[in-house]
């Protein structure tokens, strides 16, 4: 069926165009012959949030002051004002979907005079190919999961395995001109260049565990609304790191003041600034020396999507911490200012909404709680039984350093418990940086239709048994029973 429409431009359409043309998306933006027409200049008057502030998409114009504070991004929504919101769009791709583009619709007060709608660069063209086995979550930006069961195949992630977590498109970093800043406050800055980190420092190798906060939420998205990347149990990974102790570099530097936390600012940014974080100087510095600044993962260098040239691997504290691409660190007597480290990874009650939390009331995430998680067999999965048993595999991991203590499975909703096997990667100084894979086999005799596991770490802590008590609506730091389905012959 052929469908000719009103716009010249777009002339006569095939069959996936003609749906297409019947879409929210196609509509958004469109000329609109019954409202006015504004200049680019009546629009850059609009940018007062206490007055008015309007956007434009493609051809439209919009006056979006009622809905700043609605916004789920926050004031991030200013970034647009008096202007084009569509590079913002491009970065921040979730935008792109029918609801939203009827939402923008409905702000909908004119046309953008003489439009000239530009083609915008996609800044994610430049992105690398990834390993078609991973379970995408999101493309633009790219977020991706390691296959649950092919997790506790290796006690080593393969690097084209571990799961991916960006906010941004991947920068492009030439080793060759790549330069570390270290800036000591008021005081004075060091640059180091990749040969600099590789010669001058003490190589170290630490096998260490990242947990993006949001592994498990597509759990607790069923006990209600929750935001964010709906990780599966995959958001998670083991590798071995090799590279320079960030407390080398600081030593070296010798700053003449004890300051109290690092700001560390990456190569990916958007409008806002860059991406990064805050550590507290006594982890960097502590006896351990155990933060690194990472060059190679699993004896590679880093893959472009892990940091390419240089990450910071900070074990124990939760994924976000460990940041990639790592740009310049700056010491401080406050904690960072940057929005991803103010505004983001902090936890909430189960009535907290977007709507009344006071974020700097919270203090950020840094180590994890206990974690653990039934791999093998995949949720749903038909089980098969080898001598009259069924075998379970999962992985368990506690943040801060803590041992796994011990791994139990139960088959009958938590009356009686299996212990399993538990494999422990190395610990260093008595931290285990790492996780513990376990298995344990079960009588298929025993087999009901749920399977679950909970782990304890040496300091005692363990999992609670539900997730309503612990829904928070950033979905962060799920650590309830895991449980899955199964079916048996
Ligand atoms: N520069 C930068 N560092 C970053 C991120 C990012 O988007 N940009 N994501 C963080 C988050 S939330 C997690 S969970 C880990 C994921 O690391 P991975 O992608 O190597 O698995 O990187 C952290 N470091
Ligand atoms: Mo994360």
């Amino acid at each position: 069926m052929l469908k000719i429409l009103a716009c010249s431009s777009i002339g006569i359409l095939t069959y996936s165009q003609y749906k297409y043309a019947d879409s929210e998306e196609f509509r958004a933006g469109m000329r609109r012959s019954d409202l006015p027409d504004f200049t680019l200049d009546d629009i850059s008057r609009h940018k007062n949030p206490e007055k008015s502030v309007w956007v434009t998409f493609k051809e439209g114009v919009y006056d979006v002051t009622n809905f700043i504070e609605h916004h789920p991004g926050g004031e991030k929504i200013l970034l647009g004002s008096g202007g084009s919101i569509e590079p913002f769009w491009n970065l921040y791709r979730a935008h792109h979907k029918p609801q939203v583009y009827q939402m923008l619709e409905s702000m909908r007060i004119g046309n953008l005079k003489n439009a000239q709608v530009l083609a915008l660069d996609d800044p994610y063209k430049d992105d690398p190919q990834r390993n078609p086995e991973m379970v995408t979550h999101g493309v633009k930006p790219f977020n991706a999961e390691t296959p649950n069961d092919l997790l506790v195949n290796n006690k080593t992630t393969p690097n084209d395995l571990f799961f991916i977590r960006n906010h941004l498109p991947v920068p492009h970093i030439d080793p060759k001109t790549y330069r570390l800043e270290l800036v000591l406050y008021a005081d004075k800055c060091f640059e180091f260049s990749l040969d600099d980190l590789k010669s001058k420092f003490e190589h170290v190798t630490i096998k260490s565990c990242i947990q993006c906060a949001g592994n498990r939420r597509a759990d607790m998205a069923k006990y209600g609304n929750v935001r964010g990347v709906m990780w599966n149990a995959g958001a998670i990974g083991s590798a071995e790191w090799k590279g320079v102790r960030l407390r080398d570099l600081i030593k070296y530097a010798n700053p003449k003041h004890e300051y109290q936390h690092a700001h560390i600012e990456a190569y990916d940014s958007d409008p806002n600034g860059p991406f990064g974080t805050n550590i507290p100087m006594s982890k960097i510095m502590d006896e351990h020396g155990d933060v690194i600044l990472a060059l190679e993962m699993n004896g590679e260098p880093l893959p472009l999507d892990h940091g390419f040239p240089v990450r910071l691997i900070v074990p124990g504290y939760v994924g976000v911490r460990n940041i990639k691409w790592v740009k310049r660190i700056s010491l401080n007597d406050d904690e960072s200012n940057l929005i991803w480290h103010k505004r983001d990874y902090k936890v909430f009650g189960v009535n907290d909404t977007p709507d009344n939390v006071d974020f700097e009331k919270r203090p950020p995430l840094y180590e994890m709680n206990v974690q653990s998680a039934i791999c093998d067999p995949l949720d749903g999965a038909t089980v098969e039984s080898v001598e009259g048993k069924v075998t379970f595999k999962g992985y368990a991991y506690s943040g801060g350093g803590h041992e796994i203590a011990r791994v139990d499975i139960t088959t009958d909703k938590g009356e009686t418990w299996h212990e399993a096997e538990l494999s422990k990667d190395l610990a260093y100084h008595k931290k285990h940086w790492s996780w513990a894979l376990w298995e344990t086999k079960i009588p298929v005799s025993e087999l009901q239709n749920e399977v679950c596991v909970k782990a304890v770490d040496s300091s005692g802590n363990s999992q609670p048994r539900d997730t309503a008590p612990i829904l928070n609506y950033r979905g962060l730091l799920n650590n309830a029973w895991h449980c899955i389905k199964i079916n048996h012959k």
